[in-house]
């Protein structure tokens, strides 16, 4: 199989932390693409993805998978169920596979408002007051469920939930990095640090192979030292 990869996006570094938690290295290339969110669409991702969006999963004589949601239920079936990687990652039923969608539904829904309100940022404008203002209430909101939710985050096995909010604080570090996140969410900050050397989070650490500029400095900034 192959994916429409970046070493930049957060939400391919979700599917690539499931494949190394899943052992499935050796049977995905991953395939350098660059998802353009503003003007022409990149044709390589929309020949794929008609979202134009990455991460997209082509496997052959089947269609391409697509989002990063489809994608992981798709790689967590190839693991045999006796082997029990995947029913950690996602269980198959109950009220212990909802919470780890509705984990998977904060860290992706924070995720997608950083990136959204980072395009705002950076538009020829400078941004939409009223919208960037949204985002960034939103932001907040979603840091401090998820303060919240620190303690139940660390008795859980880790899993799909788990993965998908540590991509959102990656991106947070990556382009949010004078916020100081982690003074006024100290619990959520622990269990992150606690998971950061997992061989799946160091093999896959964001990283901007374009060098790409900075860009503006955003208005997220916490107190507290
Ligand atoms: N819901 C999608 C979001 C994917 C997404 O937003 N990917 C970004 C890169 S991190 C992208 O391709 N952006 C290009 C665009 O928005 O046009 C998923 O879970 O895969």
């Amino acid at each position: 199989m192959r994916l429409l990869w970046s070493p930049r996006s957060p939400f391919v570094r979700k599917v690539m932390i499931l494949v190394y938690e899943l052992g499935l290295q050796d049977r995905i290339d991953c395939v350098r693409a660059v998802a353009v969110p503003r003007g022409a669409p990149n044709p390589v991702i929309t020949a794929e993805n008609p979202l134009g969006k990455i991460p997209v999963l082509l496997r052959d004589g089947l269609p391409p998978l697509y989002d990063s949601r489809v994608i992981a239920e798709a790689l967590i079936a190839l693991v045999p169920d006796g082997d029990g990687d995947g029913e950690r990652l996602l269980p198959a039923s109950g009220e212990a596979r909802l919470t780890q969608l509705r984990w998977q539904a904060l860290g992706d829904g924070l995720t997608d408002n950083l990136l959204l309100w980072r395009i705002e940022r950076t538009g020829a404008s400078g941004g939409d007051p009223g919208t960037m203002a949204s985002y960034r209430a939103k932001v907040i909101a979603t840091l401090a469920a998820l303060e919240r939710e620190a303690d139940a985050l660390a008795e859980a096995p880790f899993g799909l939930g788990a993965i998908a909010i540590l991509c959102a604080l990656g991106q947070l570090d990556f382009r949010y990095r004078t916020s100081g996140w982690r003074s006024a969410h100290p619990r959520l900050a622990a269990w992150a640090a606690r998971q950061a050397t997992r061989p799946s989070l160091v093999a896959t650490a964001v990283q901007d192979d374009i060098g790409s500029d900075e860009g503006p400095v955003m208005d997220l900034v916490f107190g507290g030292g």
